[in-house]
């Protein structure tokens, strides 16, 4: 499928699914400059100039005069599509990006490379983090630097942030990944004429009268911002009255680190503990490695959480005409990570070009990016002592619509 193509299917299909509020977009779509004409330089051409960017995107070597791009780790697939998007949108605008991406999932590993990127004079940091803790001298130094902090999927402590870019709403999240786990394990398929599940999950438990349902969470780092907040979310909706009795509400927590190892070794213990009827994983490192194990032990544990659909091919259904639930996962949920990268460079671009401060009340424009029509997003009050802009929704992937996303995310 063409690139335009696909971006439109996202954008329909994603916007179709509203659960909660989004960026407007209008029904143009524009063609942008982004030009696909490859990059087949030689690497000896392509370090011939180190500022040279590859064609259609921002992507540079040089850390001097460019706009960071931190995730949690290198090699992290999500990482790597929200990357793509951002020095895209970067290399529309003109400006050059690199990725700086630490080799392991840790706050001290992220510390350092912050503070390699100020030193060597970038533009701007943008960073999803692996902790909420650790950061305030690089962050000041940051700061002094009049170097602008944006985070994006996992924030970045308020006091130094301009603002955070929020992939859809936590409370969504949270809910949905509960409803999602319970109705799968009460056999009962997702219906896209309830894309929240809150009516399905209700009905479902109205007539459950099994044993009590114990669900487990292989969540990634211990400290993680993000999947803390949708854990705390989860354990809001378990409150709800339609689960008392039937669905514990005290979650079985294991942390992989969003390693490959170490979660296949948090989901072998799950197996091998054989408390728990279905796995949450909120992160797609986790979900993909619970999916390989679970499938392999032929286990009657079930799977959801976040995922990305080409990760999770091997443990989903791939069309209507198959049984969901003779898979471990029969359905799960992400949202449009590319679009998430690219909102984060603008979001940066409004800060440099615009004097966005990140206040409650103040929007802020995306411009037609690729084949995204352009885009107005306003901040807003994002709970934990700072703003937040909110750039997406949860999207669900299930029988249906697999095998059409798993070649696009
Ligand atoms: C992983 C990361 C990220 C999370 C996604 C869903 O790749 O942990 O923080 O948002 O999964």
């Amino acid at each position: 499928m063409k690139k335009k193509a696909i971006a439109l299917v996202l954008t329909a299909a994603m916007a179709a699914t509203v659960l909660a509020g989004c960026g407007s977009s209008s029904s143009s779509s524009s063609s942008s400059s982004s030009s696909s004409s490859g990059s087949g330089e030689s690497a000896s051409e392509a370090s011939e100039s180190a500022e040279e960017t590859d064609a259609g995107s921002g992507d540079t070597k040089e850390v001097s005069g460019s706009h960071v791009f931190m995730f949690k780790s290198v090699g992290n697939a999500f990482g790597v599509i929200m990357y793509k998007g951002f020095s895209d949108y970067m290399g529309q605008v003109g400006e050059a990006s690199i990725e700086k991406s630490p080799a392991e999932t840790t706050v001290a590993a992220q510390v350092q490379l912050l503070d390699e990127s100020i030193t060597q004079g970038c533009k701007s940091i943008s960073i999803s983090t692996n902790g909420d803790t650790g950061f305030d001298e690089v962050f000041a130094k940051a700061q002094s630097a009049n170097i602008p902090i944006v985070s994006v999927d996992s924030s970045a402590s308020a006091d130094y942030r301009i603002t955070h870019n929020n992939q859809a709403s936590s409370a969504d999240i949270g809910a949905m990944q509960v409803r999602a786990a319970v109705m799968i394990v009460c056999g009962v398929p997702f219906d896209s004429n309830d894309a929240s599940m809150e009516e399905s999950v209700a009905k479902a438990l109205e007539s459950y009268t099994g044993d009590e349902i114990n669900i487990g969470v292989l969540s990634a780092g211990i400290d993680t911002p993000v999947q803390n907040g949708w854990i705390a979310e989860m354990e809001k909706e378990l409150q709800k009255d339609i689960y008392a009795g039937k669905v514990n509400p005290e979650l079985d927590k294991k942390y992989g680190d969003d390693e490959a190892t170490k979660s296949t070794t948090q989901a072998q213990a799950f197996l091998s503990e054989n408390k728990v009827d279905v796995i949450i994983s909120p992160t797609t490192v986790g979900i993909a490695a619970a999916g390989e194990v679970l499938t392999q032990a032929q286990s009657d544990i079930k799977l959801t959480g976040l995922g990305l659909p080409s990760e999770m091919a091997n443990y989903m259904p791939k069309t209507a005409d198959e049984d969901e639930f003779s898979y471990v996962c029969p359905y799960m949920m992400l949202w449009d990570v590319s679009h998430l990268g690219a909102s984060t460079a603008a979001i940066q671009m409004a800060v440099q070009n615009d004097g966005y401060k990140g206040e409650v009340g103040e929007t802020l424009k995306m411009e037609a990016w690729g084949d995204y029509a352009e885009e107005t997003f306003t901040t807003e009050d994002n709970g934990d002592g700072g703003t937040g802009v909110l750039t997406g929704i949860p999207y669900v992937f299930y029988k249906d619509n697999m095998a059409e996303w798993t070649p696009l995310l």
